[in-house]
């Protein structure tokens, strides 16, 4: 093996994150898209964002090789949001050590040159066995606070001697004004024991504040436990949700059959409030995650009124590899002032991606993308029917399809 120079190396590693960092991004082709969603090529951050001075102790005296000192393994499952006219991701960045925390990483139009801010965020940790942190939904809320909602999560103390994987989920609540400077607040307590994937409405409802929640029976199987569901605490400073109700519940042979749970916070939108979700499906190689939209009532969040049937993204190329493969999960995006939504999800829990559409495609594509409605025959039914639609207009109308 050849050694290099402790310059050389650093030289070389610093040219790599360099040519990454400003390397732009372009949207995949036409032809590749299927009109709702058009996928950037490159992903947007990865562990190749890291800084170098995270990773690697500089001084040449202490380390000579220069080696990484604290790997960093992935950068995943970000929040969004859009400040000033710039583009905020609040990435889990995990070691090498499997811990998590978040990271502020800045860009100036959303789709590339993402640059992490100085330093990771500072959590205030609770006095109560908290052990790793991940998948933050941010929330600009009518209060005037940013808040980040995330899972808090630490060893199950009634595990068996011998059980080191059973855990539990809490619901971890932050605040802030500037991005730099976050206030914790305490753990959302309500009457599940485990609780992950919690979103915060960005409005009041009936003056109180409003999670999405999912309460789970186990900290992996949902078990007997529904779905999505919705609550209403009354004070974010001392947070409790009495009742919960299921609004959008798993179901058999579905996307969402063995789990779901909501993404970022829903966007306004005229036609209801639109929601990214993730549906989970069990699988002989595993659970696979694909993601959902679907629409509940402006005047009450917990009415779901469209549900196109089926996924809207799923894992593909690439994306299906990873620590944890046939994932692809999202708890970011952001809609800005031309109506340009962009949607931040990982793959795999190793990177993150960016992929664009525009608010009057997601309206059309909610509103018309016919219901799952739960057998094949109906399924069947709704293509012949465009099929036969098809064939009709083909006789009327210029015989479009005949060159096919
Ligand atoms: C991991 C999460 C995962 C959860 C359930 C946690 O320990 O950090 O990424 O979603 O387990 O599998
Ligand atoms: C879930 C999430 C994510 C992760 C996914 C797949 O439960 O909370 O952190 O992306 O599992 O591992």
């Amino acid at each position: 093996m050849t050694k290099l120079a402790f310059s050389k190396r650093y030289n070389l590693v610093v040219k790599k994150y360099d040519d990454l960092l400003t390397k732009p991004n372009t949207l995949e082709s036409e032809e590749e898209s299927d009109g709702v969603i058009y996928r950037y090529q490159n992903p947007v951050l990865t562990s190749h964002h890291i800084p170098i001075f995270w990773e690697y102790d500089l001084n040449p005296i202490t380390n000579p090789f220069f080696m990484k000192r604290f790997g960093v393994n992935s950068v995943f499952n970000p929040g969004a949001i859009r400040v000033n006219g710039r583009y905020f991701l609040v990435a889990r960045v995990e070691g090498y050590d499997r811990k998590s925390f978040f990271a502020v990483a800045e860009s100036p139009n959303g789709v590339d040159n993402f640059r992490f801010h100085n330093k990771p965020i500072w959590i205030q940790t609770l006095d109560d066995g908290e052990v790793n942190i991940y998948d933050m939904r941010l929330t600009e809320h009518e209060d005037g606070w940013i808040y980040g909602v995330f899972c808090s999560e630490s060893k199950d103390p009634d595990a068996p001697p011998g059980d080191e994987t059973s855990a539990i989920a809490r619901c971890g609540i932050v605040r802030t004004k500037d991005l730099e400077h976050w206030e914790r607040l305490p753990n959302l307590k309500t009457k599940s024991n485990q609780q992950r994937n919690l979103v915060l409405h960005p409005e009041l409802v009936e003056g109180k504040y409003a999670f999405y929640t999912r309460p789970q029976d186990g900290f992996i199987d949902s078990g007997s436990q529904g779905g999505i569901g919705f609550g209403l605490a009354e004070r974010i400073e001392e947070p409790v949700i009495e009742i919960e109700k299921t609004i959008f519940p798993k179901k058999y042979h579905t996307c969402y059959e063995y789990k779901n749970g909501l993404g970022p916070a829903p966007l306004k939108t005229d036609l209801g409030w639109l929601h990214l979700a993730h549906g989970v499906r069990n699988t002989a190689a595993g659970l696979r995650y694909t993601l959902y939209t679907f629409m509940t009532a402006i005047d009450d969040p917990t009415k779901v009124i469209y549900v196109p049937g089926g996924y809207l993204l799923a894992p593909k190329g690439k994306e299906r590899v990873g620590d944890v493969s046939n994932v692809l999960f999202s708890n970011g995006w952001v809609l800005d002032e031309n109506d340009r939504i962009l949607i931040y999800y990982a793959s795999s829990d190793t990177r993150v991606h960016v992929a664009e559409t525009s608010l009057d495609r997601m309206l059309d594509y909610v509103v018309n993308t016919p219901p799952d409605e739960g057998t094949y025959q109906h399924s069947l039914k709704r293509m012949l029917a465009l099929i036969d639609g098809n064939l009709n207009y083909n006789e009327k109308n210029h015989h479009l399809l005949d060159s096919l």
